[in-house]
């Protein structure tokens, strides 16, 4: 069932002293004042794939200079990306000011989203995240900054009206980049590729400005607070930063999901932290059943065995939720009614995919309560786990194609291969890693259309022990990202088409997602440079 029609499921009553935690928990923001590059011209190139490429056009104490009239405009560059903030000084030339400037700004992640026009907008998310604003300035001369938090490269300012007497000048243009990550991170070995170096910058350059108040899935679209992204997040965070500000962080963000739990008892799949925490009422099957991966993976990294417990029970409940929907067979069957996200790909069939998650997850859930000491709360689901494995590699796993399947029509998709895989249902780790290289090279099969499922390919590919294989997918997609420009690590990317949106108009894409951060992860992982 897609996002925009999840039925409406009552709210349960907020546990008011886990928010009052993750309030505790909120971290401070590092604000910095940044100068802009240069400005740029914008030139139409149909033949590059971001359709636009970008030319110097003057310097910024040539911008100082010159006086800007209306229906002039100029596009600021502010040479990478940040979350943050715009300033500027604005003068009258030519006489006095008689009369206020309007001002039209566009906030750019890459190129495209300044050079080519917003509108018509085709897009099914709302139209008022365009990164766009009108602002009317009075009193020249006058010092503006903008009030709206943007994400953004490039600038394009436009003077929409001043009077016929006057033309205006822009000085001191500033950005004022926040984020809550720490300063200093992990650094990698001075030995790496280039495209390693580059890769990793990017994608560190990611996570920083999805860190704020909480982990954002992208500070541009949508700035909340979902559970599958929040996995990938936590996990990169601790191998880039691994400090007491990220586990924090992590752990805020968990308190928040528990403290706003569903009257079914599911936490919801994204939650929003203002005007006050509440949630979307958004379920998706998957993201809940990923709450425990969160939790035990958090408490692995952070030691904090009195959270594991005190959340324990609403890890357990997903679990005890969701099986649910398993038969006597073992086997996941959807239910019909409720959101699965896997991925963004609409022809997507998603049970054996889901059966993956779900078995992921209750391994984690398992490895949980032994560290917690907990085992005798799941004495069965040790047994249920194992028939859950055996069943799925009888179910789904064609030994004539030497490939998982799912549905009646048995579609072949690379999602399946992923989280089957990851869940060890696959004959042996040889098996399954080829299984996910067959599935991503097979015309015919479903390919994934996001950096979130992507990761799990390469994160597939990596527990098989396969690090060549989840190397080279590393580098053709988020190397390829890297090589068209890219400064952080996008929420949608197709190599055969990179502007192709999932929401049907690539203005409403957020080109600096948090579920594309993970390449810092698995360059970070012992061994993975073997292969380099
Ligand atoms: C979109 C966002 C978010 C993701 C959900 C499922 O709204 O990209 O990151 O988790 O979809």
């Amino acid at each position: 069932m897609p996002l925009n029609e999840t039925p409406t499921i009552p709210q349960g009553e907020p546990i008011l002293h886990w928010l009052a935690l993750a309030d505790a928990l909120k971290p401070g923001i590092r604000e910095q004042e940044q100068l802009p590059l240069n400005c740029i011209k914008a030139r139409a190139n149909p033949a590059h794939p971001m359709r636009f490429e970008s030319q110097a056009a003057c310097s910024i104490q040539e911008l100082e200079q010159r006086s800007i009239r209306a229906g002039d405009s100029v596009i600021i560059d502010f040479g990478g990306h940040r979350t943050g903030y715009l300033s500027f000084k604005l003068r009258a030339t030519g006489r006095e000011a008689d009369a206020p400037v309007r001002l039209r700004l566009v906030f750019g992640e890459v190129l495209n989203d300044v050079a080519s026009p917003l509108y018509p907008y085709s897009a099914w998310l709302s139209q008022a995240w365009l990164p766009e604003e009108i602002i009317t300035v009075d009193d020249i001369p006058q010092d503006v900054r903008v009030p709206r938090r943007h994400a953004f490269r490039f600038v394009l300012l436009e003077v929409i009206a001043t009077s016929k007497e006057f033309a205006v000048q822009v000085h001191k243009v500033r950005a004022h980049a926040v984020t809550s990550a720490p300063a200093t991170f992990n650094e990698l070995p001075t030995q790496v590729p280039d495209w390693v170096r580059r890769v990793d910058e990017v994608s560190i350059a990611t996570l920083r400005d999805c860190m704020q108040t909480c982990f954002e899935d992208g500070p541009r679209r949508a700035r909340r607070l979902w559970i599958g992204d929040l996995r990938l997040q936590a996990m990169t965070s601790y191998r880039v930063y691994g400090n007491e500000v990220d586990m924090q962080l992590v752990k805020r963000c968990l308190y928040l999901f528990a403290g706003l739990p569903r009257e079914d008892g599911l936490v919801n799949a994204c939650v929003y932290e203002r005007p006050r925490p509440t949630y979307a009422n958004i379920v998706a099957l998957d993201y809940s059943a990923l709450y425990a991966v969160v939790l035990c993976e958090y408490v692995v990294a952070s030691g904090d065995h009195e959270a594991g417990l005190d959340l324990w029970p609403v890890a357990r409940r997903q679990l005890e939720l969701l099986l649910q929907h398993v038969g006597p067979d073992g086997l996941f069957s959807d239910p019909g009614d409720v959101w699965i996200f896997i991925d963004w790909a609409d022809e997507l069939e998603r049970s054996s995919a889901m059966q993956g998650v779900l078995l992921f997850s209750l391994q984690k859930l398992l490895a949980l309560a032994q560290i917690l000491g907990l085992n005798d709360e799941v004495v069965q689901w040790k047994v249920l786990a194992q028939q859950m494995q055996t069943q799925a590699r009888a179910q789904y796993w064609d030994t004539d194609q030497q490939l998982f399947v799912s549905g009646e029509g048995g579609q072949v998709s690379c999602a399946s291969q992923a989280w089957l895989v990851l869940a060890g249902v696959a004959p042996d780790d040889l098996l399954g890693a080829a299984a996910v290289r067959k599935a991503m090279e097979r015309a015919d099969s479903v390919k994934p259309v996001t950096p979130y499922l992507y990761h799990y390919l390469v994160e597939a590919l990596h527990s098989c022990g396969d690090r060549a294989g989840a190397t080279a997918l590393l580098k053709h997609y988020w190397g390829g990202m890297a090589e068209l420009g890219a400064d952080t690590f996008w929420e949608a990317y197709n190599p055969k088409d990179p502007l192709h949106s999932p929401y049907g108009d690539s203005h409403a894409n957020s080109y600096c997602h948090a579920w594309s951060c993970t390449p810092a992860f698995f360059f970070r992982e012992t061994g993975f440079f073997n292969v380099l």
